[in-house]
């Protein structure tokens, strides 16, 4: 067997934050090396490949603050950026801060296991080769391992067979095919408009239907990105002090304090805006159901507007609450479904039946097609942990001191699981929040705490069993506020069989979160045990 590498910080992932926290890292002096599966940087953004792959965040705020040089001199091209250009910008990163000496791509991290002696976690790799460091910071991603649902006959299935969070690198033809579209979250309502402009025919199987937005994506202006660019520093800190840290504005009234017509302006605007600002139209659309009610009346009046049949346009209304599962935003997902080609098939109870060589059988009837593809998700927020087989304290594996629901402090690190690092860990706002700058504030408090540790010669960091606990329940607590629990969604595990009903991402806001973070760091890393060397 090969000699074990010896590093001080492993990160397992080199998206965003593999990215960010290997050059934190380097710049502090600490010998680290980012690992990962795909065969390129990018993480979800090197995957996610399918066609119409865009981000929902706006171009000019999805990208990183740490460096005004970078942020100055990348042109973004258009309002929302297509997964090929943060691609672009992904790698325009790693070549700018000359990143990939120490990024290894084509490996998969296998397990990773705590040697309590050393205090040192031993990382086997997929390629055969191990690894020793003092910190293991996974940076894996919400949303990346995919949820490939275990469809009886899956594999009988002669056509091909894409999951949209696994797409091939090359582009896939879809012309004179008959498609077959499992799924109506945000990947299929970009992906089956571009789809069903190629294909002979797409037959889109939906089990809930889905509140699609209209994205209005269009060019950037120069003027406008300058304009932007120059104000920055002030738009960045007004985001900050945001809900979710997005650059959105916010209504301040509740929906209800205003008559039913004026709210319906107020909607009627911020539709023809567009983006994930609707719901930010007024301050009460997430925490009361009637007020929700009025934004869920105006978009199947919407629905029912673009569609042209009315059966149809009957099929696709949303009957859940608005903004419980995540909107979806795009351009012209309902009136995809005016075209001769497609056909909609609202799952009964019994859902997807059996897959046969040529088809699939659904809501009674048989389906023929040549290419089937699963719109399906991804295992939120908890599976690309679970994937890895991570043993702490005593051999603990991670799966089993999270078989009731993920654990954390701070949705940072787990108690058995010492010098073990999350990056947007279930716990933290993460997938509530704009993803770069939670990034951003995650690797910056893990490169404080580690350098602390440095500074102060201390061995080992490890939440305390009743602070972790405690903030588990305080985030159970705020999220059964919010009408965000009530309904079937990944923020819950609910798209997993068999996952626990858990809500995993934190929901007290960006601010009070990240103020708490700084608290706990000021005070000594409070709520945390620290073991001398
Ligand atoms: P989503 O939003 O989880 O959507 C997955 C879709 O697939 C959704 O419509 C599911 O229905 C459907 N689904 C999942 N499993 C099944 C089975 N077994 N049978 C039928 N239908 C199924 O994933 P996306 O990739 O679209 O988007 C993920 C996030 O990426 C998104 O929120 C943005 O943040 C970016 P369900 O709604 O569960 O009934």
């Amino acid at each position: 067997m090969a000699d074990a590498t010896r590093l001080d910080a492993l990160i397992v992932g080199a998206g965003f934050a593999g990215l960010y926290m290997l050059h934190k890292l380097r710049g502090m002096g600490f010998a680290a090396r980012a690992l990962d599966a795909a065969s390129g940087v990018g993480g979800t953004w090197y995957w996610n490949r399918y066609p119409g792959a865009r981000c929902d965040v706006e171009s000019m705020f999805y990208c990183y603050q740490f460096d005004d040089g970078l942020s100055q001199e990348w042109e973004w091209t258009e309002r929302y950026p297509a997964q090929s250009e943060i691609l672009r910008y992904a790698n325009h990163v790693a070549d700018r801060f000359d990143l990939w000496p120490d990024i290894q791509l084509n490996t998969r991290v296998a397990s990773a296991v705590y040697d309590e002696t050393g205090a040192v976690w031993r990382v086997e790799t997929d390629t055969g080769e191990t690894f020793l460091a003092s910190y293991c910071i996974m940076a894996t991603g919400c949303l990346s391992a995919a949820n490939r649902p275990d469809f009886e006959g899956l594999d009988d299935f002669e056509g091909r067979v894409f999951h949209t969070g696994h797409w091939p690198h090359e582009p896939v033809d879809f012309t004179g095919r008959r498609v077959g579209v499992i799924g109506t979250g945000s990947s299929a309502v970009q992906a089956i408009p571009e789809i069903a402009r190629q294909a002979s025919h797409v037959t889109v199987f939906q089990r809930t239907a889905t509140y699609v937005i209209p994205a209005n994506n269009r060019p950037l202006d120069a003027g406008e990105q300058r304009d932007i660019k120059a104000r920055y520093p002030e738009l960045r800190a007004a985001a900050r002090k945001t809900f979710g840290g997005f650059a959105v504005p916010t209504g301040r009234e509740s929906a209800l304090s205003v008559s039913e017509e004026e709210c319906r302006e107020t909607l009627g605007r911020a539709w023809n805006q567009g983006g994930i600002g609707f719901l930010n139209s007024y301050i009460d659309f997430g925490i009361d159901e009637q007020a929700n009610v009025r934004a869920q009346a105006f978009v199947r009046d919407k629905i029912r507007e673009i569609v042209d049949d009315p059966e149809t346009a009957e099929k696709l209304l949303p009957r859940h609450t608005i903004g419980c599962k995540r909107l979806s935003l795009g351009d012209d997902y309902y009136a995809t479904y005016n075209r001769p080609n497609v056909e909609l098939v609202p799952l009964g109870e019994e859902g997807i039946g059996r897959i046969a060589v040529d088809g699939l059988t659904a809501a009674g009837r048989e389906f023929r097609f040549d290419d089937l593809v699963l719109a399906t998700g991804f295992d939120a927020m908890t599976g690309a942990l679970s994937r890895i087989d991570i043993r702490g304290r005593s051999g603990m594996a991670l799966t089993k001191a999270w078989e009731a629901g993920p654990r954390m402090y701070l949705g940072l690190m787990s108690s058995g699981f010492p010098n073990l690092f999350a990056i947007t860990g279930p716990g933290s706002p993460s997938v509530l929040s704009n993803m770069m700058p939670t990034i951003e504030h995650h690797v910056e408090w893990i490169a404080g705490c580690i350098g602390f540790l440095r500074e102060n010669d201390i061995r080992e960091i490890e939440p305390h069993l009743e602070a972790q606990e405690s903030w588990v329940e305080h985030g159970n607590e705020v999220a059964s506020r919010t009408l965000r629990y009530t309904c079937s969604s990944w923020y819950l595990g609910a798209n997993v069989p068999g996952k626990p009903r858990v809500f995993m991402p934190y929901i007290g806001g960006m601010p009070s979160y990240m103020e708490k973070c700084a608290a706990v760091a000021a005070a000594g890393y409070e709520g945390f045990e620290l073991t001398p060397a």
